[in-house]
This record gives structure tokens, sequence and C-alpha cells, in this order.
């Protein structure tokens, strides 16, 4: 994938209507701080387009960027901010939910989670949403510049094996196949093959159950065996 134009072309505010959208999107969950923005700024090949802080809770709005005026990345706000208050916290999850119900343009959803850390009771919610809007989920482990390379594999299995564990909605012949892709933000690491998951859902139309199905198939994401490598 080569990008030739990244704007941010819209801001959707927590009680805003989800807009119908003609390009297709693919959007990024996940905790607050598990880097986000960070992942879309480098898809974008832009410093600081999507905005990124060590404060939680930076990203309160839906913001769209478009690439190539071809599709839209999706930077959804992040969940378990601690200091957010109930209503906050209320309005959150009702937006995510009428986001993933209504946004007939949605691809896939990349699921955010921390590779230094076992999967929170939110973040199974979070996948078990995806997987009940029909969505294809990728998981992406996030800074993986913070351990040693020998750790890696030990920690794309922890992630894999917690959510087939305590996922409600997994069906049992799919829980080998969770796609994990390891990436940092400092080096980059894991952006082609993200690209290439783009690439293939691009080309392959609007998701619909078997196309999902393919795309689970022919995707090559870090099985247990090839994160060593
Ligand atoms: N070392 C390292 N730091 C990262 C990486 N990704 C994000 N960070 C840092 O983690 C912090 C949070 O990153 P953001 O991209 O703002 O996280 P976010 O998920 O968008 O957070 P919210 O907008 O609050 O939901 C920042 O200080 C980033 O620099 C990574 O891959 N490696
Ligand atoms: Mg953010």
């Amino acid at each position: 994938m080569v990008i030739k134009s990244v704007e941010l072309s819209l801001v959707c505010g927590v009680t805003s209507k989800i807009p119908a959208g003609t390009l297709p999107e693919f959007a990024f969950a996940g905790r607050s701080n598990v880097g986000k923005s960070t992942l879309i700024n480098g898809l974008m090949n832009r410093k600081a387009l999507a905005r990124v802080s060590s404060q939680p809770g930076k990203t309160q709005t839906i913001n769209y960027y478009r690439i190539n005026e071809q599709f839209h990345l999706v930077d959804l706000p992040g969940y378990g901010y601690a200091r957010a208050n109930v209503k906050v916290k209320e309005q959150w999850g009702k937006m995510i939910e009428r986001y993933l119900s209504t946004s007939a343009q949605l691809r896939a959803v990349f699921l955010l989670l921390d590779i230094r850390h076992e999967p929170t009771g939110q973040d199974v919610m979070m996948y078990d949403w995806i997987l009940q809007a029909g969505i294809t989920p990728v998981i992406i482990a996030t800074k993986s510049d913070k351990i040693k390379r020998s750790q890696l594999q030990k920690q794309v299995a922890l992630l894999r094996r917690t959510l087939r564990e305590e996922s409600h909605v997994l069906p049992d012949k799919e829980a080998g196949q969770i796609r994990i892709i390891p990436w940092s933000g400092q080096t980059k690491a894991g952006r082609e093959e993200i690209y290439a998951v783009l690439d293939q859902l691009l080309t392959q139309g609007p998701a619909d159950g078997t196309q999902a199905a393919e795309a689970e198939e022919s995707v090559q994401g870090v099985t247990p065996d090839s994160a060593a490598e």
C-alpha cells in the first residue's frame, strides 16, 4: 500500500449521528492509552495528525481519516479510562455500539491490545461486540518494542489464550485462527502486515459472513509458530 493523501475528514461527537458514508471503513478500538492514534499515524506516515497523548482519554470523538480518497481509518474513543465519570462511560458504550451496528461501510475492526498485559474484561467485551456485529476483528499487539524479542511469542500466545478462554461468542472452530499482529509505533514493525490486511479487505468488497471467513484463511496473521521468527 502506498499512502498518497491523508486528511482528517470528519469528527463525530458522542451524541451526533453516525454518518452514512460511502468509502470503506477500518476502525481502531482499544483501551485508552493502548496506542490507537499512534498506530493510525504510523499507517498514514504522519507524526501527529491523530492526536497522541500520554494523558489517557485524549480521543473522545470518532475521528475519520480519509486515505488516498479511497477509504477511511476510524479512530474510536478509548475505554477503561478510570477517571471518566459514569455518564461519559455510558455514552461511550452507546456510541461504540451505535457505530458498530450502523456503519454500513465497516470492513474490519482492529482491536488493539498492549502486548505486555493480559487482556482485561473490557477488552474481551469489546472483542465480543465486534464478533456480534458480524465484523472481522484483527488483533494488534501494540508496544512490541517494550518487550524482549524472546518474549514476543509468549505474549502473543497469552493474548490469544485469554480471548479464546474468555470470549462468550467466539465459535470453537475459529479459536485457533484469531489473527494477531505485533506492532511497534517506535520501529513501525508490523506495518506491512497491517497494510496487507487493508489491501486484502479493500479488494474483497463489503464484508459479509462468507468473505470474512475467506479473509481469515488467506491473510497471514501471526500464529504461535511464526511469531518467533
Ligand atoms: N514505546 C511505544 N509507545 C507507544 C506505542 N504506541 C503508543 N505509544 C505511547 O502510548 C501513549 C498513548 O498513545 P496514543 O496513541 O495516544 O493512545 P490512544 O489509544 O490513542 O489513547 P486514547 O486516545 O486516550 O484512547 C503515548 O505516549 C504514545 O507515545 C508503541 O508502539 N511503542
Ligand atoms: Mg487516541
